[in-house]
């Protein structure tokens, strides 16, 4: 059994060097290194808080002002953070397969700051917001907002951009990772805790049509049992090795 972390890596590449077809989940572990607050880990945003207070339409409409102060700290704190090398390196691998999705759970905005082109963000982007009145949608990259903030167009309440619990994914969010999830031959789930539906099933879904499932995290999770390969580490010093790994395969190919 292999557990020198460099061997694994190495036999990871080997893997994934004869695929095309590859995608990518993320959590909040790979904004971990840039200091974003992961939700469940020491210091994590679930902490002194419920997420049933803070984010769900509940909340929203019980109390929109605390849901704001919540949404408008952590932009706050996003401003400070830049991408990390984990980041940059998933960045770097939709050049590596021809047919590369990125997935994510993470609202930050980082992995498209960091280069990442073809990007699916499930649970919406935390820079933006929603006229809870005419519905119109607004890019608020680094504004500073009211604990009230109103549409210029109508005057109705905005809410943050983002899918809380209990709502439904966006559709063409989620129609796309399907489409991805579904016709890949590997996924790589990258520092997620995979509880939250439907994105922890979708490792699932990937190796129930024989996709490769490689976990990398910091500690074991419930996708370990069933993944093929678990890496484990911090997701910006794996995953510079892994792409370092694979570009070596791609310049001199095992004759
Ligand atoms: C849905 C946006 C259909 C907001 C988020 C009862 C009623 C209603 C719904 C449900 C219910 N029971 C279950 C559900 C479904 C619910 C759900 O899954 N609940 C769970 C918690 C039980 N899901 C939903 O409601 C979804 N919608 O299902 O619609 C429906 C509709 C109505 C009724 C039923 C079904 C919507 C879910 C979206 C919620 N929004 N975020 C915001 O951000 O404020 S979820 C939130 O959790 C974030 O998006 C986050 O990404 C996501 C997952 O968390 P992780 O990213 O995994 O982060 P976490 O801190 O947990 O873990 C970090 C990991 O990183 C750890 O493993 C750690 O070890 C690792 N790590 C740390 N550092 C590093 C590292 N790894 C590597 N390197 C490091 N350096
Ligand atoms: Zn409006």
């Amino acid at each position: 059994m292999l557990t020198d972390p460099a061997a694994i890596i190495e036999r990871v590449s080997e893997r994934l060097s004869a695929l095309r077809s590859v995608c990518c989940m993320t959590g909040a572990g790979v904004s971990a290194e840039s200091g974003v607050p992961t939700f469940r880990g020491q210091g994590g945003l679930w902490q002194g808080r419920r997420a049933e207070d803070v984010a769900t339409p509940q909340a929203f409409q019980r109390d929109p002002e605390g849901v704001w102060e919540f949404y408008n700290y952590r932009r706050e704190k996003l401003l400070d953070c830049k991408p990390n090398a984990g980041h940059t390196a998933i960045a770097d691998l939709e050049a590596v397969f021809d047919d590369w999705t990125l997935i994510t759970q993470n609202v930050d905005g980082l992995h498209r700051q960091a280069g990442s082109k073809n990007i699916v963000e499930l649970h919406g982007n935390i820079w933006t917001t929603r006229c809870t009145a005419c519905c119109q949608e607004f890019d608020h990259f680094g504004d500073k907002l009211s604990r009230r903030p109103t549409c210029d167009d109508c005057g109705g309440l905005l809410r943050p951009g983002v899918v809380w619990f209990g709502e439904m994914l966006p559709p063409d969010a989620l129609t796309a990772a399907q489409d991805a999830v579904g016709r890949c031959q590997a996924i790589l789930v990258v520092g997620t805790s995979s509880v939250v539906e439907p994105a922890a099933s979708m490792a699932g879904w990937a190796r129930a049509h024989g996709a490769l499932v490689v976990e990398i995290n910091l500690e074991r999770t419930p996708l370990s049992e069933e993944a093929d390969e678990c890496l484990f580490g911090k997701a910006g010093e794996i995953l510079p090795k892994l792409v370092s790994a694979l570009r070596a395969r791609q310049s001199d190919p095992p004759r």
